[in-house]
């Protein structure tokens, strides 16, 4: 209990009810938004980046990859990504026993998280809402991660080891299959980047952006500063991470920051093999089994 006899679960439910209070009104306070907005997302297994600006995003697109995927909002709007993290597969359990979806369950179970939220935040803050994973079109959600310092974005080309790129390159040659990735060698030898997570490793997942089109930097109460990028990956775990997220991915071993990864910030065993399991219909039947054992159907988490 808290000084004022609540509990800290009182107090979390207390900050999640003020998402509904917000108001464009300058000067907009960003950071208690962040916190309401998280502890709304705390019982769906969510967490929201700090706060960015959509120019911060914009620029690196343009510096990056030509000014493709831009976000189509003021460079001065203020934006969150919203990323899943360990025990998400319980929400999308839950939204299977409520909604019985034929397509992706996981979108699906995003998808109501996003209807749910649309309708707490006030419409004046004139809300854009993204199902990142369901395009077109598609937002870099792995720019949006390194522009905020949520985490850190790893290419090929901070590893100044070219012995070891040309080793990992003939591997991913000799196994990519040319019927998914085509004949093109610089297709088949692309090292794609990545991101990794200062608390979660690789196990989290980009999963919604937020979009705040009628708050910008110029109303909020403290304006945001970009921060540095993210430097805390050692070398030799950013060869591993890449070189396992690009040949062997399934075996998520790219996900733990070190060979010391605690095992409390990982998925559980059973969420590896779900989200590895490339069948649907085995993914269905895990689904069935699970809800099996409810006892009545599930109620929404918020
Ligand atoms: C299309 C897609 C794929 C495609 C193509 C891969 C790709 N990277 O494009 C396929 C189907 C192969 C794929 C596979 C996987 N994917 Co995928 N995929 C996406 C998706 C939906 C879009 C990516 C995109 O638009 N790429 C555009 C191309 C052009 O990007 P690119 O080749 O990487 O090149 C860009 C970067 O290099 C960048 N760049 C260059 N220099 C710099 C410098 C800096 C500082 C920065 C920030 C960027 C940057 O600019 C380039 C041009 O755009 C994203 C989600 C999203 N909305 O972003 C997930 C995403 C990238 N995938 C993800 C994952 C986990 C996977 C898988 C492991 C499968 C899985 N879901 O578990 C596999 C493994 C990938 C592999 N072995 O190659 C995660 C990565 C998470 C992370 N921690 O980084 C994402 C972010 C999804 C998520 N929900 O979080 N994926």
């Amino acid at each position: 209990m808290g000084a004022s006899g609540s509990s800290p679960k009182d107090e979390l439910r207390g900050a999640a009810a003020e998402l509904e209070t917000f108001s464009a009104a300058t000067p907009f306070d960003v950071h208690s938004f962040e916190q309401a907005l998280n502890a709304w997302l705390e019982p769906w297994h969510m967490e929201c980046t700090p706060p960015w600006l959509v120019g911060w995003y914009n620029d690196s697109r343009e510096k990056n990859a030509g000014g493709e995927q831009r976000i189509p909002a003021d460079d001065g709007a203020v934006a969150f990504a919203i990323c899943s993290v360990p025990s998400y597969l319980d929400v999308v359990v839950e939204h299977y026993a409520r909604s019985r979806p034929d397509g992706n369950f996981i979108h699906a179970a995003t998808n109501e998280i996003m209807e749910r939220l649309q309708q707490k935040l006030p419409s004046e803050l004139e809300v854009l809402l993204v199902n990142t994973d369901v395009g077109p079109p598609h937002y870099h959600v792995q720019t949006i991660g390194a522009i905020c310092g949520r985490d850190q974005h790893i290419e090929a080309v901070d590893v100044p080891d070219d012995e070891w790129k040309e080793e990992l390159q003939d591997d991913l040659e000799d196994t990519r299959d040319p019927k998914m990735w085509g004949a093109d060698s610089e297709m088949l030898r692309k090292i794609f980047g990545v991101n990794v997570h200062p608390t979660y490793g690789g196990w989290y997942a980009y999963r919604i952006l937020l979009v705040l089109r009628s708050v910008n930097n110029t109303s909020l109460a403290e304006s945001l500063v970009q921060p540095a990028p993210h430097r805390f990956v050692e070398k030799e775990d950013a060869k591993r991470i890449l070189r396992e997220y690009n040949l062997q991915h399934e075996f998520c071993l790219w996900r733990d920051l070190t060979d010391q990864h605690p095992s409390r910030h990982r998925y559980s065993p059973e969420e590896y093999l779900y989200f590895t399991e490339q069948k649907a219909a085995k993914r269905k039947r895990f689904l069935e089994f699970k809800i099996a054992n409810y006892a009545e159907v599930p109620p929404l988490r918020g």
